[in-house]
């Protein structure tokens, strides 16, 4: 795994250059789900394929930005599935995007994940990864990642981060929503999944949710490269990460780029997503 960590930390120094420098606008490609594609995404997967390729523990990756399964040595003990820059859109306005890996053992599903790493590219770049036991953040400084701390989530929360269109929700998924706004929850969502969930970890607590709605019944986020890398480390972080009514990492992939509805937050909020959800969805 230090080769995984160690072949993360140098790609993410060089994407922290490109993000700097590089130009934001739009490629002539669609990704696997119909996305035009900026060229950062490309150049950001292009540097990471990059070092896994010199991986020998690494037998195959899956990425948010290519179609199929890249093979990279048949003898590899690990599978890794990336999202290279996360609301990559986000960077023309000068807001906070990221990196997410999903490391996973002997197949692609969320059962199989062993651990999960995220970048944030922001005012700071910081690493957080979850070991399938702790969750433990590193921040790049005078070009190495420095250990800060390890992150745990108390049981109830203050922010929330409510995705998706609101017009497309579920009414009992809008009632929900309004009702922990009614508790005092603060509104805290950006547009980016990485930046809005690891501001949610580092304040303590609270609910980040992308549900099922009228026009995408089976949610947005992509299962196996934003998902269940974070259902991870909010579960090790002491949280929880349901799809309504299911433990994410229990749900099943029957495609690289099947997506999910998703909810992760504190055990308090979880809870009440349950209750909710129980009787509806
Ligand atoms: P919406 C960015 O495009 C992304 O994939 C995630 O980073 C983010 O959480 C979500 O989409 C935002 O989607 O529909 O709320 O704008």
């Amino acid at each position: 795994m230090d080769m995984i960590l160690d072949a993360i930390k140098k790609a993410s120094i060089e994407i922290k250059n490109l993000i700097e420098t590089g130009d934001t606008g739009k490629s002539q490609n669609q990704n696997s789900t119909g996305d035009t594609q900026l060229k950062l995404d490309i150049a950001s997967d292009e540097i990471i394929e990059s070092y896994f390729k010199k991986l020998s523990n690494v037998k195959a990756i899956v990425s948010e930005e290519q179609e199929s399964v890249i093979d990279i040595n048949q003898n590899g003990e690990y599978l890794i599935a990336y999202d290279p820059l996360d609301g990559s859109s986000l960077v023309d306005v000068n807001l906070s995007v990221g990196s997410i890996y999903g490391i996973y053992k002997d197949d692609f599903k969320g059962s199989n994940i062993v651990a999960s790493i995220y970048v944030v590219f922001g005012p700071r770049v910081e690493l957080v990864y979850c070991d399938g036991v702790s969750v433990k953040m590193f921040r790049l400084q005078n070009g190495e990642f420095n250990y800060i701390q390890d992150i745990k989530l108390y049981e109830i929360g203050k922010l929330q981060a409510p995705g998706s269109t609101q017009q497309c929700w579920y009414p009992y998924h809008k009632t929900m929503i309004d009702d922990f706004f009614k508790a005092g929850y603060r509104l805290r969502y950006s547009g980016g999944m990485v930046p809005d969930l690891h501001q949610i970890l580092l304040k303590g607590g609270g609910l980040f949710s992308y549900p099922s709605t009228t026009d995408l019944p089976k949610g947005k986020l992509r299962q196996l490269f934003e998902v269940f890398p974070f259902a991870l480390v909010y579960k090790c972080a002491g949280g929880g990460a349901i799809d309504g009514k299911h433990d994410l990492l229990s749900i099943k992939t029957l495609h690289i780029h099947d997506t999910s509805p998703c909810f992760f937050g504190s055990n308090d909020e979880i809870k009440k997503v349950i209750e909710v959800y129980k009787n509806n969805g």
